[in-house]
């Protein structure tokens, strides 16, 4: 594959891929293995929506990730994991290692009844087995859906039933700091309301005692025992299923967003190798969960694609100190770091003594991702991290979208605080006003839409292709809606605004406040809620609930931690509301809608242009809630 080296050549794919698009992907994608090569290179419509890429090949990314690398880099460390406690050994598995482990995995997932098409749920911490397990289901063909390990039981449960996984791949336990989860025990809860999965495959991480459900659960070891470490990867046609992930929405439960093999594993392999302006045995290390979409394609397949060394860390930034991210850019002499702006601003609240002791002398180029940069912590992380010396790759993209879209090219682009820059080769990006016109022009903003595909892009939503059309291809017709508002500077530089629907970006996880509202509203005494994002300095977005409730409530901080529980065992502790405010009423037009709009302002504390509150049943309500804001 071609690595863009200069602003003109950008300028170059750019107006290539858009005036010969089958053209210029299906150069992008000679390079990989395919079994058969594909009969057209697109087929689409954003009507129904359907989109194929490489109809007709045949191809599986697990070949593409491994055997493809044996020849040149079998000794080559492919992945290289960093335990939570600094203290304990490090692991490093080669392309050979890493290639042996998920044949005999793969295997063992076929010894169990697994075939083409199942659906397997992962549900593992941060270990070298995370990847192994995806690789071997995308060899043997099942469809894995992974749930990052911070999510509850009942989350758990809703998305294995969602989509009728058979298997569950989970481990004993794990730190994360000093706090141990025990994901067997969430899982054994989660295992009780789905009555489609088969078996549960147990990883011994941390020596923790579990309980073992005879004929139903198997440890790991001996699942692979007697397994061979050879296997023919599984020929999967283009468009079959690779994975599904969950991610929210405005409304309603979260999305199974469905990605398929091939343009999945074409658009990953391209925009890691020329973002990050990857070179070959450089070391790269993306922070994110493998539960994320991240993880999926910078932790695990972009980097793979590329034989690239990947750095997988267990722990969390501030254990056991603030350093703990330099520290493994030191010991494992990182080349490239990728990470969320909220780390940057939480590790920049604790100075820059940590810098100190660290040699971050070998870092190349950084890259953000997951919200919107302010210009402080891009300034922050470019001087103390990247000593002014690494591009900064400020990352745009989606679960849907499968990879990155708007981004400069390290070394390519030139740079500007805080904008996403340009679109990517493929990537034909447009502005809509609230009518469904094109702006055009510069110095301009409107909402964010995508007018032709990309290999990357999303096909499906699990089960419900209707409401696929209906989130992303219905308000804007002929357009993929990205839901997140946009501004084109006088440069035509991209910078994303945020959200402009009902999803909340806290701390770079995407929670909809629908998802928190109907969590809350469990709780007993809770007759309403109302959830809405405000402004917060490290998380970038918090979650503040408005909440009516029955009777007198005569101990309101009692009541504010267990919604806060409830939440956390619904959803996930990462979803737990950081502004609790218990209401009389919400402001609701007469047709009963609530109208967000006023309860945003109040969360932020602008309270002195409500704007119009006419249309409100009981304008009153909006004078209570003011009064008691937090
Ligand atoms: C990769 C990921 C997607 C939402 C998206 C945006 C926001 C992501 C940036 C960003 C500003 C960025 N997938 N977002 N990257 N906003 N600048 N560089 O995060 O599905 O979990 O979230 O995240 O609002 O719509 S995601």
């Amino acid at each position: 594959m071609q690595q863009i080296s200069s602003f003109e050549q950008y300028q170059q794919q750019y107006k290539h891929s858009v005036e010969k698009p089958e053209e210029f992907w299906a150069e992008v994608a000679g390079s990989f293995v395919w079994t058969k090569k594909w009969d057209t290179v697109l087929d689409w419509n954003f009507t129904e929506p359907k989109v194929k890429w490489f109809d007709g090949a045949q191809c599986n990314m697990s070949e593409n990730c491994l055997d493809r690398h044996l020849e040149t880099k079998a000794n080559q460390t492919a992945i290289i994991w960093e335990p939570n406690n600094p203290n304990e050994t490090f692991r490093s598995l080669t392309y050979k290692e890493l290639y042996e482990e998920v044949c005999r995995f793969a295997n063992a997932l076929k010894k169990i009844g697994i075939t083409r098409g199942d659906r397997v749920c992962i549900y593992l911490p941060m270990i070298p087995e995370a990847a192994i397990a995806m690789l071997a289901c995308a060899r043997v063909g099942a469809v894995h859906t992974v749930v990052f390990a911070g999510f509850s039981s009942s989350s758990l449960s809703d998305r294995i039933n969602d989509c009728d996984c058979k298997l569950l791949i989970t481990a004993d336990a794990v730190y994360r700091g000093e706090k141990k989860i025990d994901l067997k025990k969430i899982a054994d809860d989660a295992l009780l309301q789905t009555p489609g999965i088969k078996n549960c495959i147990v990883y011994n991480h941390r020596d923790s005692p579990v309980l073992m459900m005879e004929g139903r659960d198997i440890w790991w070891t001996d699942a692979v025992k007697d397994c061979s470490a050879e296997n023919v990867a599984e020929a999967m046609q283009a468009e079959d299923p690779l994975f599904i992930l969950y991610t929210s929405g405005s409304t309603g439960k979260p999305k199974g967003i469905l990605h398929t093999a091939a343009g999945y594993m074409v658009y990953v392999a391209y925009t890691f190798l020329n973002v990050f302006n990857y070179r070959d045995k450089e070391v790269f290390f993306c922070t994110a969960d493998v539960g994320w979409v991240t993880g999926h394609s910078y932790l695990v397949y972009g980097p793979l694609l590329n034989g690239a060394t990947t750095v997988m860390f267990e722990g969390i930034p501030n254990y056991p100190d603030h350093g703990r991210f330099w520290d493994v850019v030191d010991k494992h002499k990182v080349n490239i770091f990728y990470t969320a702006p909220t780390a940057i601003r939480s590790l920049e609240t604790y100075g820059e003594a940590v810098f100190k002791s660290k040699d971050l002398s070998s870092l190349r180029v950084l890259g953000t991702v997951g919200e919107p940069i302010n210009e402080e912590a891009w300034h922050w992380y470019h001087r103390n991290v990247g000593k002014e010396n690494c591009p900064i790759v400020d990352t745009w993209w989606q679960t849907e979208t499968g990879g990155v879209l708007i981004s400069p090219i390290a070394n390519v682009t030139p740079l500007k605080p805080a904008f996403a820059t340009l679109p990517l080769p493929g990537v034909q990006p447009v502005l809509l006003n609230e009518t469904g016109e094109e702006i055009h022009g510069n110095d301009v903003q409107g909402n964010l839409c995508i007018r032709f595909p990309w290999p990357g892009m999303a096909r499906t939503i699990y089960g419900d292709h209707n409401r696929f059309h209906q989130t992303y291809f219905s308000t804007y017709k002929n357009y993929y809606f990205t839901g997140d508002g946009c501004r084109r500077d006088e440069d035509g530089y991209y910078r994303i605004t945020g959200r402009v629907d009902d999803v909340i970006n806290v701390s770079g996880h995407r929670i909809g406040t629908g998802e928190v509202e109907d969590a809350i509203d469990e709780h007993s005494l809770v007759i309403e809620t109302a959830v809405v994002g405000y402004p917060h300095d490290i998380k970038g977005q918090g979650l503040y609930a408005f909440v009516i409730c029955t009777g007198t409530i005569t101990d309101e901080e009692s009541l504010r931690k267990e919604i806060g529980k409830i939440v956390a065992e619904k959803i996930g502790a990462f979803a737990r509301p950081d502004k609790i405010q218990i209401v009389a009423g919400l402001p609701k037009t007469r047709s009963g809608k609530i109208m967000r709009r006023i309860l945003r302002k109040i969360a932020e504390g602008d309270t002195s242009n409500l704007g119009d509150t006419t249309t409100l049943l009981d304008p009153a309500v909006v004078e209570q809630i003011k009064a008691g804001a937090l």
